[in-house]
């Protein structure tokens, strides 16, 4: 997002609601001052991060391991060979082909990977995800939500994850895509009925546009909360507004829209 416009909307916010101005300029500042889940990074060798993440099994550590080499062919037809042994797609999803993405992803945070490595893993482990999203087919649907990536940021692997892990769980999952204003969430939030809406942002200059989606729908859709993640968002920031659940990982994000769906409201989850 250009910067005239963030300044824009800071100052649109002092004037309209100082209170929530300040709440949120306090939270900010102690979160880029790290008393907020920020850890030190620090430098970690390839072997020392695949170890971390990859599973044990080997059959899953070379998808992991061809999704890290941004290679979509071998990712394809090793996770075939998988599906036709009988393994589990979500399981799958979370313990071969996500893997692989996070370690290219800590390699670029590094300084040891660059921006097409990164993409081309991304391509790599989509071609993984669709096959194991075809292969569970249509199987009855759970509820409905949106997931979307706040306006202005375009990191969206993360976001892809959660839709393809609620998909897995039985959602019909609209997926809205990066770089969305809250105004389009709530018009399709409208239209769609949805029972969640699941927002991301992974930059702390976009973190507004999660806010906005949330006051929007409180207004419009007051049954409709947003839960939101991606790694510029913590609890104490989503507690710093309404109709908001803060939702750590996909796995969480699918658990909080079953209790949703069982008619819990935002302010249960805080
Ligand atoms: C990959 C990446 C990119 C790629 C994005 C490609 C894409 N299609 O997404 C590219 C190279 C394009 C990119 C660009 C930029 N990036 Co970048 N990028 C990253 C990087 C390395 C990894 C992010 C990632 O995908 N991780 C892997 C996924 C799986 O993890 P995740 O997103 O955290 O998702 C998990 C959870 O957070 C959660 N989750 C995620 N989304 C959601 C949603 C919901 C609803 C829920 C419940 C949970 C959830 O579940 C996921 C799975 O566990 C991070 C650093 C890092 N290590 O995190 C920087 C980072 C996010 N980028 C950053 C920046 C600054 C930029 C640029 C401005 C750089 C520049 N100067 O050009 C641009 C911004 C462009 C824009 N307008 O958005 C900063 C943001 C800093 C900040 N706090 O503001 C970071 C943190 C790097 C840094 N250390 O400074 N980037």
């Amino acid at each position: 997002m250009r910067s005239d416009i963030i300044v824009e909307r800071i100052e649109t916010l002092r004037l309209k609601d100082p209170k929530r101005y300040e709440t949120l300029i306090k939270e900010g500042m102690a979160y880029e001052q790290g008393e907020y889940g920020k850890e030190e990074k620090k430098t970690v060798s390839l072997k020392a991060l695949e170890d971390e993440y990859f599973s044990k099994d080997g059959g899953y550590a070379n998808i992991s391991k061809s999704v890290l080499s941004g290679n979509r062919d071998e990712v394809v037809k090793q996770t075939k060979e998988q599906l036709s042994k009988g393994k589990d797609p979500v399981d799958l999803v979370s313990n071969a082909l996500m893997p692989g993405i996070q370690v290219q992803c800590e390699m670029y945070d590094q300084g040891n990977a660059f921006v097409p490595e990164i993409l081309l893993s991304n391509d790599a482990m989509l071609g993984g995800i669709s096959l194991c999203q075809e292969k569970l087919g249509n199987i009855p649907k759970t509820g409905k939500v949106i997931t979307f990536v706040a306006e202005g940021d375009l990191h969206d692997i993360g976001k892809n994850i959660v839709a393809a892990i609620m998909r897995a769980n039985g959602y019909e999952v609209i997926d809205l895509g990066r770089d969305v204003p809250a105004s389009d969430v709530v018009k399709t939030a409208k239209k769609e009925n949805v029972q969640m809406v699941c927002g991301s942002t992974l930059m702390s200059a976009t973190k507004p546009g999660l806010v906005e989606a949330a006051k929007l729908l409180g207004k419009e859709t007051p049954k409709v909360p947003i839960a939101c993640g991606g790694s510029a968002v913590s609890k104490q920031f989503v507690d710093t507004f309404d109709n908001a659940i803060y939702t750590k990982s996909p796995l969480i994000t699918v658990n909080t829209a079953k209790d949703v769906g069982k008619g819990k409201g935002w302010k249960e989850f805080r």
